[in-house]
């Protein structure tokens, strides 16, 4: 198939299942086209099955706000019709669905007919979305895709409560490349950060507020009264200096680290003990998964979807949003000798049955269906 690609390029997770979702294709034999405004972080090399194709967006000094939707839709249409793609799967609605809403109709005018996939990834559902100011566009674009998935059941469910949505959803989960994520020998920083043998706590995000990064350091703060351990914050954003202010007043310094944001993620999960992810919100939770592909069990909230990814009392603990106490219970059991083979066997297993090779061929199949049916 000829799968164009729409998708935010940055470090956010959408962008990330977008841009492996592509490479996966591509080794599958697939010709990928991804259209964005910038090459996507993970797409750095070369394949003769991927394209980029940048979005031109010019500015103009009457416009304060470059009209993006607009340059998105007319580079989907020249992509799709110069390199007669079978499909154009746009990933996080806004305002990827609406524009590419837009390009099917402007080509439907020419003879030529694009079957549009919508691929939902949380924030665009359980936060922006449903504002006011986005709501009626999202969900008119969800409805006019002729196929849509969800990452997690309960992102499903949020849609049809939130949105008057009349078409059906296929939850595909989040995949991971168990090829890159793997537990790497990286003992000598091991060493480094826990000379001494401390349990060493991680956690990545974007310090959003709805990451709960408060949540992390309040935890280390109460196990660390209990067991030796370290904590390294990997990843940046807006909550970063709160974050660091807290640890001064809570006289932690010294056994947290905020690394900022990292490429190479796998070389740190090689060598914790325990992730953190205690989200107000999550759809999934892709960062988890990272986790646990490199044999690390998961302490997390129940939030969204995440207990459908990390198995309440086998991959580690989902606990209710904002409870320190439970948390820090369940976070030392976890960390207990006794207990820590038996949690990181259990979350390597589950991500083994999220590999790509498991996932790829549903979002294939749904491909297909989607053409056969548009
Ligand atoms: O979590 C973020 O802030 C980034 C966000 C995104 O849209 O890139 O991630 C969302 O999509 C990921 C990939 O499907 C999911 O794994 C994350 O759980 C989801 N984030 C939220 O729902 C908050």
């Amino acid at each position: 198939m000829k799968i164009g690609i729409v998708c935010y390029p940055t470090f956010g997770g959408s962008g990330v299942v977008a841009t492996e979702l592509g490479k996966a294709l591509a080794k599958q034999g697939h010709q990928v086209h991804f259209i964005t405004y910038r090459q996507p972080t993970r797409l750095d090399f070369f394949s003769a099955n991927l394209f980029y194709h940048e979005v031109d967006i010019k500015s103009y000094p009457l416009f304060e706000h470059a009209p993006y939707e607009l340059a998105l839709a007319s580079k989907m249409v020249n992509v799709a019709k110069y390199e007669q793609l079978d499909l154009l799967h746009v990933h996080y609605a806004i305002p990827h669905a609406s524009a590419a809403y837009m390009a099917k109709q402007i080509l439907k005018e020419e003879g030529i007919y694009i079957p549009v996939v919508t691929t939902l990834h949380g924030t665009d559902i359980t936060l922006v979305g449903k504002d006011p100011s986005y709501e009626p566009v999202v969900t008119f674009s969800i409805n006019q895709s002729d196929g849509v998935t969800a990452v997690s059941e309960d992102l499903k469910k949020a849609t049809f409560d939130h949105f008057d949505i009349k078409t059906d959803i296929e939850v595909i989960p989040n995949f991971i490349d168990l090829e890159r994520f793997k537990k790497q020998k990286k003992e000598h920083f091991k060493l480094a950060i826990c000379p001494h043998g401390e349990k060493l706590l991680v956690h990545t995000s974007n310090f959003r507020k709805v990451k709960r990064v408060e949540d992390v350091i309040k935890v280390f703060f109460e196990v660390r009264k209990i067991i030796p351990a370290k904590l390294l914050l990997v990843g940046d954003g807006p909550e970063r200096d709160r974050m660091e202010r807290l640890c001064r007043e809570l006289g932690t310094c010294d056994d947290i680290r905020f690394l900022g944001k990292l490429e190479a993620v796998e070389e740190v999960l090689s060598v914790a003990d325990l992730f953190l992810m205690p989200s107000e919100k999550e759809s999934f939770g892709l960062a988890a998964l990272e986790a646990m592909a490199c044999e690390v069990p998961v302490l997390s909230s129940n939030a969204g979807g995440i207990p459908e990814l990390n198995i309440d009392g086998v991959t580690g603990f989902a606990c209710e949003v904002g409870n320190i106490e439970e948390m820090t219970k369940r976070a030392l059991e976890i960390l207990d000798d006794r207990n820590l083979p038996k949690f990181k066997a259990n979350a390597l297993a589950r991500a083994k049955e999220l590999d790509v090779t498991n996932i790829l061929p549903q979002y294939e199949a749904f491909y297909r269906k989607t053409i056969e049916k548009a």
